[in-house]
């Protein structure tokens, strides 16, 4: 291969490459509730076409009074495998929140309501991807801008979606809309009339596994309890 191909090869392997770390991104937050938030959560969203183990991820919260960008609280990932086209769902407490993957710390007030501050998805310690909201925290956390970003806590069961689910132009602003709430699923675009995600049942899954044991008159039932959603009551 003579050196101009080469080197024409190794400009559109640069210019075409497809971004390393972009595969978890931050696909919703629901921040502030009426009244006490204690239904907050973040929904990271798996984008790759492999599972990724999220070992390796953190989340940073900052806290962007005067347009400032300090750290409040940090979120370690846990060490799981995350399906391509999964979500992972961060709460503060598992009784409000549907799907939710990971309780933080916090069960109420996890999240400060800005305005502004910002949520950081972070590889090995470095930043790969941010929402700022009711404004622009500092560089590097805002992406764009995040004027206009408000969860507005007068509606129950609302938050910032990214939308379409999964799809990010790096402009927080204009890739979020504030939407009907959707842990651990695609995200909507429905502004209004939002009904709470529910855990309506329980049921047995699978319904009964039987183990025939010759001689014996007993069957051995094995019955796992797994939570069943529906999520629109
Ligand atoms: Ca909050
Ligand atoms: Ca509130
Ligand atoms: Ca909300
Ligand atoms: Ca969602």
């Amino acid at each position: 291969m003579n050196k101009p191909t080469s080197a024409l090869l190794l400009c559109c392997a640069i210019f075409f490459a497809p971004p390393a770390f972009a595969t978890l991104i931050i696909n919703e937050v629901d921040y502030d509730q009426p009244s006490t938030d204690n239904a907050e959560f973040i929904e990271l969203f798996n984008q790759n076409t492999s599972s990724i183990n999220l070992a390796s991820y953190s989340i940073d919260l900052i806290n962007g009074n005067n347009g400032g960008d300090s750290i409040y609280d940090s979120i370690v990932l846990p060490s799981i495998s995350l399906s391509a086209g999964g979500y992972f769902v961060i709460c503060g407490d598992s009784n409000n929140v549907i799907n939710c993957d990971l309780e933080a710390s916090k069960s109420s007030n996890l999240i400060q309501n800005g305005s502004p501050d910002a949520i950081a998805l972070l590889l090995n310690g470095s930043l790969i991807d941010s929402l700022s909201y009711e404004g622009n925290t500092a560089l590097p956390y805002t992406e764009g801008s995040g004027s206009g970003l408000i969860d507005d806590p007068a509606y129950d069961f609302m938050g910032l979606s990214l939308f379409p689910n999964g799809t990010s132009s790096n402009q927080n602003n204009l890739d979020f809309i504030f939407s009907c709430t959707t842990p651990g699923m695609q995200n909507t675009n429905q502004s209004g009339n939002c009904l709470q995600p529910v855990i309506t049942a329980t049921v047995p899954a699978p319904a009964s596994i039987y183990l025939l044991v010759p001689g014996l008159l007993g069957l051995a039932r094995y019955t796992r309890n797994k939570k069943c959603r529906t999520y629109w009551a």
